[in-house]
């Protein structure tokens, strides 16, 4: 039997990349076959990240209105750490074990197709009120305008319940329309009978969250959560 394929995907080493087989299919038109091609092509994903703008006002955000990922929650909660392990960088994003390390709004360009938005943290105790609430007003005019978000990561540390600034957050991106995908972080910490308890809790919290659609478990240390986090953004821009 004659096979043709076409072949469209690359040879190289990277950290991920996902192959998607469509089989050869064969028509037997009455006095004519007819072969259509099998391909196969593979999806090169997070090939190239850049590091783009630290922006204090929303001015000096990005104007090519390429599409955005943005990742929120409590300072000290993981999400620049997150960028880090999905991309096995080791410092592409700046992390810190004093919170408050992140204080702009970061912009990292993924293979020319996405943003992902590293957002300062909240929550921490030790910031001025006045900084705080330039902060707050900041991040809350650009996710209430920002046209171009496709999606939220909201951060909670797997250790801990959410708190009324994480309620906050939940109200405001309903509010701006903008689907949100909670990450349950940090979930090495845990034993597994405590992952349970804080599984448990979490969906006390946002009844609405179902593991594996817009709830997932992850850990920078061991990377555990990955393979799904990188599905989902797969599907959304590749
Ligand atoms: N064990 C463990 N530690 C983590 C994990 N993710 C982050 N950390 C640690 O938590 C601390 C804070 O991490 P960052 O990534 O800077 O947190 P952030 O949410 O960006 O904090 P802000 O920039 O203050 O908003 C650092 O010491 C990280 O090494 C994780 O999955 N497991
Ligand atoms: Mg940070």
């Amino acid at each position: 039997m004659e096979r043709l394929f076409c072949f469209k995907y690359k040879f190289i080493s990277l950290p991920l990349f996902e192959i998607v087989l469509n089989c050869r299919t064969k028509f037997i038109l009455p006095k004519r076959e007819v072969n259509f091609p099998c391909i196969l092509y593979a999806i090169v994903m997070f090939e190239k990240q850049e590091f783009i703008i630290s922006a204090y006002k929303l001015s000096q955000l990005p104007k090519d209105n390429l599409p955005e990922t943005i990742l929120c929650g409590r300072s000290n909660v993981g999400k620049s750490s997150f960028i880090n392990s999905l991309f096995n960088r080791r410092d592409l994003a700046k992390t810190s074990s004093t919170p408050g390390k992140t204080r702009s709004i970061n912009y990292y360009k993924i293979d020319d197709k996405f943003y992902f938005v590293d957002l300062p943290g909240f929550g921490y105790a030790k910031t001025s009120l006045k900084e705080r609430e330039s902060w707050g007003k900041l991040l809350s005019e650009y996710i209430k305008t920002s046209k171009n978000i496709k999606l939220a990561f909201h951060f909670i540390d797997s250790r801990h319940s959410p708190t009324d600034l994480d309620l906050q957050l939940n109200e405001l991106l309903k509010f701006s329309k903008i689907p949100c995908i909670i990450i349950l972080n940090k979930i090495d910490k845990l034993t597994q009978s405590e992952l349970s308890l804080s599984k448990k809790r979490i969906i006390e919290f946002f009844p609405e969250l179902i593991q594996g659609e817009n709830l997932f478990l992850y850990s920078s240390t061991t990377k555990k959560g990955k393979k799904e986090v990188t599905q989902i953004l797969s599907k959304l821009f590749y």
